[in-house]
């Protein structure tokens, strides 16, 4: 979802600048030649059939379907002007109502009375599956309380973090497939148990912001006039599609995800919204998928190429006064009429809308009525009613996975945890609040759709969720400080270096807090540091030899400059914690928990050391990004290349430390149990009764608490397959509470897919002949117990 909150003269002036001949084809003007056929002829849609779990409600979809005009149909799968960001057409007559669509992957966006949830990145640090299946289920409960039918939520691998630059990485999880399809089945799980409908985003290959679209007036990348140039085409061989791209959206399609949403930009030079073989042949065809794909907001150009190309609900539509491309509607009409479009295609997109809207339950029992509506919230008006629905439990919980996705990066001379220091100097503006009000992150007197002011929680764009407070880290250690009769002072100018200097001359601990952030919109120009953070770490290390760094971030930063100062003692990566932030960070500072996240991602010596040119800015027509690295993304390139980051994927200290033994490989057989809408993935040795997801390996290993303090360790399982390059993270196992001297076994469950590879000439999941190496240990490179498996 674009972020847009467009002023009304902007509305009017786009409506003015968009006319109907933007309707021809953009890539004829290109000329390129295609790099696939991608065309409706050659991949028709499927119908739905409800798969295995929803057949009672596609039934009563169907009958529905078959009682509505034609109008009505489109008007259903037609995003109207309402109450929300997004609003389906309603038919009243047959008791179909109009259902309410929000972002976004943090919580609901730009509504009081929300909570701020943690990113989904920071919630992947903490690599435990119980905190991420909860974050779900207590966003969901909130979208179903504030009324809210369907949430654009989660990002399921569209950002899969192909490039560190990317500026939406941070809405999303980890930067590898296995991981991200973990999160994803188990978020779209979490958030549909709350009654409320998950939309998986973003379909498919959507790795960078620039020239992601080009209604890019709003955009900084902007060079053309609006609807000129295309939208960068992600250009994706067969092997990485699958292997890659496409795994978060197979798990988010098993655990039963309501919708998918199609990405602004095209693949193989075909818009995603409109492409037939990634859509109908790939998606609901080998995906089995049988809900609805709905376009991202400003991802349709067209009427009936799109409908038969597969999309099936055009978003927004007629809503938000067309600006974002008035697709559909009563445009879609005469193409039916004139057989271009099949009236049963309109049929199938209805009732896969409709289909989990019945099964979820929603049509006897819907949210509740509330009162606040997107005008309210782009232009307040003092009468607007909020609603607030937020729990208890969600803050600590929002506050647990802050704890427990800290990423302790470095700490000598044990320096942390802080024992009762007597001077605690606080320096940096990410220590402190929002100067402009949690409101009005841009000064622009509307609820902003970023903060970039005071200490970052999340970034921006559409992932973004209104604070209903934020815990500085500052009103945090202050609180600490003062309880244990300590003296805390705080700077929070980054570039006052005098009195940084001063201040922390007489402390005997200081804390520098900086940022980088990263949103919707744009990419990371660099990976450093925002307001020149590396100057203020500088300054701070030269006065005190008791520095600790903390960073809030949407993805790597690069550490070079003065990661090995001597006086830099200890460093967290905190990631986009959400609102409580400040309680966080305090725990682990203090020791009250010892920090047990890890990268989700690589951090590297320097931008060259990752695969090069991931982010396309030539300011042509019709840009492509040609993935030619395939799957050699993050650790994957790293370890293909034998590069030696800085902090490698799945790296995170900890107040204590393990030892790994005893690892055990031994084959199994347990049916899936864990599918809930059943896929077609074709694979090698199906005998119609099992399936890709069985499990057949068990790895065991054992780990011990060496250290002194109770303290979590994330176990993880790497695959090397025979003749493939690179490791491939297939397992991890986050083992809590690990008493001193205590051993415990972890197990790492290997289903068929997570010892297959993709054949692109047989077109199937097939295990590799011979050895498959699997290595067990504390990160990509700390892989302390080898065993293979064949
Ligand atoms: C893109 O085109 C290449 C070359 O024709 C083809 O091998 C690949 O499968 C296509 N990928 C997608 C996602 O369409
Ligand atoms: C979908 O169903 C219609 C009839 O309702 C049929 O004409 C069409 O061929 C079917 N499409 C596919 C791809 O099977
Ligand atoms: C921060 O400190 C610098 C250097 O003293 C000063 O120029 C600047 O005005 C200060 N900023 C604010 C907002 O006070
Ligand atoms: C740190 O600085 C203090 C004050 O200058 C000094 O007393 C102390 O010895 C230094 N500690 C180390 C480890 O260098
Ligand atoms: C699936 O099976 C495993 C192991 O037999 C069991 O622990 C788990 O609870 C089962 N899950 C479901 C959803 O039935
Ligand atoms: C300290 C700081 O970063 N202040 C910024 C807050 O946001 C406004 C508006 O974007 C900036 O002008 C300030 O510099």
């Amino acid at each position: 979802m674009r972020s847009a909150t467009l002023p009304l003269l902007t509305v009017a002036l786009l409506l003015f600048v968009i006319p109907s001949s933007a309707k021809a084809s953009r890539r004829d003007d290109a000329g390129l030649t295609t790099l696939s056929d991608n065309s409706p002829g050659t991949w028709p849609a499927p119908n739905a059939t409800g798969g295995n779990a929803w057949t009672d409600a596609f039934s009563s979809a169907q009958a529905l379907v078959a009682q509505m005009t034609l109008e009505e149909k489109i008007t259903v799968i037609t995003g109207q002007s309402g109450r929300c960001v997004g609003n389906t057409g309603a038919v009243e007559r047959l008791g179909v109502p109009a259902l309410c669509l929000e972002d976004g992957p943090a919580g609901v966006r730009l509504i009081q009375g929300a909570s701020q949830f943690p990113a989904g990145q920071a919630v992947a640090a903490t690599w435990d599956r119980d905190l991420i299946y909860q974050r779900g289920r207590a966003m969901g409960q909130e979208f179903f309380d504030q009324g809210v039918n369907i949430a654009l939520s989660p990002v399921t691998g569209g950002p899969l973090g192909r490039s560190p630059r990317g500026g939406r990485n941070f809405e999303g999880f980890f930067d590898d497939p296995y991981g991200t399809g973990e999160a994803a089945y188990l978020t779209v799980k979490g958030v549909q148990d709350a009654g409320v409908l998950a939309t998986s985003k973003h379909y498919i290959g959507y790795e960078q912001e620039t020239f992601r679209n080009s209604f890019n007036q709003l955009e900084s990348y902007s060079v053309f006039p609006v609807n000129v140039q295309a939208p960068i085409s992600s250009n994706i061989d067969d092997k990485a599609l699958h292997e890659l791209y496409l795994w978060g959206f197979a798990e988010a399609v098993r655990a039963g995800t309501a919708y998918v949403m199609c990405s602004y930009n095209e693949v193989n030079q075909t818009h995603s919204c409109a492409n037939a073989y990634t859509q109908n042949n790939i998606l609901k065809g080998e995906l089995n998928f049988q809900g609805g794909i709905m376009s991202d907001w400003g991802g349709v150009w067209g009427d009936a190429e799109f409908i038969n190309g597969g999309l099936d609900i055009s978003m927004p539509g007629v809503g938000i006064g067309g600006v974002l491309g008035a697709w559909w509607g009563d445009g879609l009409i005469p193409y039916v009429l004139d057989g271009t479009v099949a009236e049963s295609r309109v049929d199938d997109a209805v009732i896969r809308l409709l289909t989990p809207w019945i099964f979820s339950g929603q049509s006897a029992n819907p949210p509740p009525a509330v009162t606040w509506n997107v005008d309210q919230i782009f232009y307040p008006t003092e009468d607007a009613y909020w609603h607030d629905v937020r729990k208890i439990e969600t803050m600590a919980l929002i506050r647990q996975i802050g704890e427990d996705s800290a990423t302790l990066l470095k700490n000598v001379d044990g320096v942390l945890p802080l024992g009762t220091p007597g001077v605690i100097a606080i320096i940096g503006s990410d220590a402190g609040s929002n100067e402009l009000s949690a409101l009005n992150g841009e000064g622009n007197a509307q609820f902003p759709r970023w903060n970039i002011n005071g200490t970052l929680t999340l970034g921006g764009g559409s992932g973004w969720a209104t604070p209903p407070y934020v815990v500085t880290p500052y009103e945090a250690i202050n609180y600490r400080a003062r309880k244990m009769n300590s003296q805390a002072y705080a700077v929070f100018n980054d570039s006052d270096y005098d009195a940084i200097s001063t201040t922390v001359q007489s402390a005997d601990v200081a804390i520098v807090f900086v940022s980088a952030f990263t949103r919707e919109g744009e990419d990371r120009a660099t990976l450093y540091l925002d307001h020149d953070g590396e100057t203020l770490i500088q300054t701070v290390a030269a006065n005190c030899n008791n520095t600790i760094v903390v960073m809030h971030a949407g993805g790597p930063v690069l550490v070079e400059e003065w990661i090995d100062n001597p006086n830099v003692k200890a460093v967290i990566a905190a990631h986009f914690p959400g609102q409580e932030s400040g309680d966080a960070i305090a725990s682990v500072l203090f020791g009250d928990v010892s920090p047990s996240g890890k990268l989700p991602y690589t951090i590297g010596h320097s931008l060259d050391e990752y695969p090069p040119d991931t982010i396309v800015d030539d300011p042509v027509l019709a840009p492509q990004a040609y993935f030619s690295e395939s799957t050699l993304i993050d650790y994957r390139w790293f370890s293909a290349l034998s590069i030696t980051p800085r902090f490698e994927f799945g790296y995170g200290l900890s107040y204590s430390t393990f030892l790994y033994s005893n690892i055990y490989v031994q084959s199994v057989f347990e049916a899936d149990n864990s599918t809930i809408q059943k896929t077609n993935e074709p694979f090698e040795g199906h005998d119609g009764s099992n399936s890709l997801y069985d499990i057949i390996a068990a790895v065991t290993a054992q780990v011990t608490n060496t250290g002194g303090v109770v303290a979590n360790e994330v176990a993880q399982l790497y695959a090397t397959f025979p003749d493939s390059l690179g490791i491939w993270l297939r397992g991890f196992d986050k083992l809590k509470g690990l008493a001193p001297g205590e051993t415990r076994t972890v197990t790492f469950s290997l289903r068929r897919k997570d010892l297959s590879l993709w054949s692109t000439e047989r077109q199937l999941w097939y295990i590799p002949e011979g050895d498959i190496q699997l290595q067990v240990g504390a990160s990509s490179t700390k892989l302390y117990l080898t065993t293979s498996w064949s």
